[in-house]
C-alpha cells in the first residue's frame, strides 16, 4: 500500500545558485505537505552511502563529490501517490529528456547535476526519509 510520502533533497547546485524559494514554491503548488525539512551537508561516507546502489557506475566518484561540495535541503513530502507524483514534478534524470514545467527542465544544469532528488519508490523514500531524519523530526 502506499505510504504517501515521498522523500527529496534539493541538490548543492539549487542552494549555490539561489532556487531553494522557486522550487519548494513549485513543491506546495503542486499540493505536497512539507511534514520534514532541514539544510544540511552529507559527508563523503554518507553520499557513498546513500547512493551506495550506484557504486559500480563510472559516474559515482563525480556524484560523491557534487552531493557533498555543499548544502542541501532535505525534506519529506506527503502527498496521495507522493512518490510517483513527485517524480512527475522532478521531470526525467537528465533535464535535457525533461518535460516543460518540471523542476529539472526549469533549474537543473545537466545529468550530473540535476537539482533535486525524488525517492523511486515507496520502500526507498522510508530509508531516505529514515536516513535524513529521525522519528521524531517527521510530521
Ligand atoms: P534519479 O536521480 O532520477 O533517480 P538515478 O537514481 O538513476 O536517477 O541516478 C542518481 C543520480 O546519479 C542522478 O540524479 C544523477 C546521477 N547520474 C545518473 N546517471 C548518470 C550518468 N549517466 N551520468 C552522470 N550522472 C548520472
Ligand atoms: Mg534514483
Amino acid at each position: 500500500m502506499a505510504t504517501n510520502r515521498t522523500f527529496t533533497m534539493l541538490k548543492p547546485d539549487s542552494v549555490e545558485k539561489g532556487y531553494i524559494g522557486a522550487i519548494l514554491e513549485k513543491i506546495n503548488a503542486a499540493g505536497f505537505k512539507i511534514v520534514a525539512m532541514k539544510m544540511t551537508q552529507m559527508t563523503t561516507a554518507d553520499a557513498e552511502t546513500f547512493y551506495a546502489v550506484h557504486n559500480e557506475r563510472p559516474f559515482f566518484g563525480e556524484l560523491v563529490e557534487y552531493m557533498t561540495r555543499g548544502p542541501i535541503v532535505a525534506a519529506i513530502l506527503e502527498k496521495e501517490n507522493a512518490v510517483e507524483d513527485f517524480r512527475a514534478l522532478i521531470g526525467a534524470t537528465n533535464p535535457a529528456d525533461a518535460a516543460e514545467g518540471t523542476i529539472r527542465k526549469l533549474y537543473a544544469a545537466s545529468m550530473g547535476e540535476n537539482a533535486v532528488h525524488g525517492s523511486d519508490s515507496d520502500e526507498n523514500a522510508a530509508i531516505e526519509g529514515f536516513f535524513h531524519f529521525s522519528g521524531r523530526e517527521q510530521f
